[in-house]
């Protein structure tokens, strides 16, 4: 049979459409794309929850592509080797309490496994705001990125959720945005973002699961984004603070949304 390009291109627009209408209004959206949004993503979506997650890149993954400084493994700590598993990632003893994984491998398989759980997932869009009432997040500003590459000047589009996960990694957009133009204080020490510190690979492991959690009503952190938020020091390419952050988040937020 005949191969219809006009078929092609309405089947890409019927789809992509009926994707984006559906998801206007949702229980989670998470804002990043890396391990710890992803795994978040899961989790929620395993719980039956409506959750998106938004990407500013092509390439889904974030930061795990590259284990560290491009060698492509990463490691992780025993007690986050099961999450892992539970995803049919393939894990390797290296010492005691130290695990090594494939980055690609790992990273691919987290993207697959939170799709097909039922997060929905948009790439190339990028956060650029939030919806606020009075000193609440409500939901996303959204543009292209490819808007906010080429500099042009064309108005954003917006979508409501009920709770926001900043998984931006080291630049905590979402937390930024709020402090600069959401009135009233982060639920940080001094009200503000704290701002990420040097590497110490141990206490930043520790400190990123306890500090993922609600930042300002409505916003929670995880991942990387929390210990910049709460001033915890980076921890490089050990990974398993941000698997174990991911849970959490989806565990705390699962809990609100019932
Ligand atoms: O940085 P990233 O991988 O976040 P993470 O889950 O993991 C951190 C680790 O990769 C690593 C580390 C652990 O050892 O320190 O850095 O905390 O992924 C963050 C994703 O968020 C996307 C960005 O492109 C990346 O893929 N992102 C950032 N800002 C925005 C965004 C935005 N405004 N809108 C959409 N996506």
């Amino acid at each position: 049979m005949e191969l219809n390009e006009i078929t092609i291109t309405k089947a890409i627009i019927d789809r992509y459409f009926e994707k984006l209408r559906n998801h206007l209004d949702m229980d989670v959206a998470i804002v990043g794309g890396g391990p710890s949004g992803l795994v978040a993503g899961y989790y929620l979506a395993r719980a039956g929850k409506k959750v998106v997650l938004y990407e500013r890149k092509l390439s889904v993954g974030g930061g795990m592509w590259g284990g560290g400084m491009m060698f492509n493994e990463i490691v992780v700590q025993e007690s986050a080797v099961g999450i892992l598993e539970e995803f049919g990632v393939r894990c390797r003893k290296y010492e005691q309490n130290y695990y090594t994984a494939d980055s690609v491998e790992a990273i691919s398989t987290l993207i697959s496994g939170a799709v097909k759980a039922g997060m929905t997932l948009f790439n190339c869009v990028s956060v650029e705001d939030v919806v606020m009432r009075s000193e609440q997040v409500t939901g996303l500003v959204l543009n292209w990125s490819a808007v906010q590459l080429a500099g042009l000047h064309v108005d954003p589009l917006a979508v409501k959720s009920k709770f926001v996960v900043d998984a931006t990694g080291h630049d905590t957009e979402v937390v930024q945005v709020v402090q600069k133009k959401v009135p009233g204080k982060l639920n940080t020490p001094s009200g503000r973002l704290e701002g990420e510190k040097s590497m110490w690979s141990e206490k930043a492991e520790t400190l990123t699961l306890e500090n993922t959690r609600e930042v300002f009503p409505g916003l929670y952190v995880a991942g990387m984004a929390a210990n910049a938020t709460f001033g915890g020091p980076r921890m490089g390419p050990i990974f398993g603070g941000m698997l174990l952050s991911g849970q959490k988040v989806a565990r705390q937020l699962i809990e609100k949304c019932e």
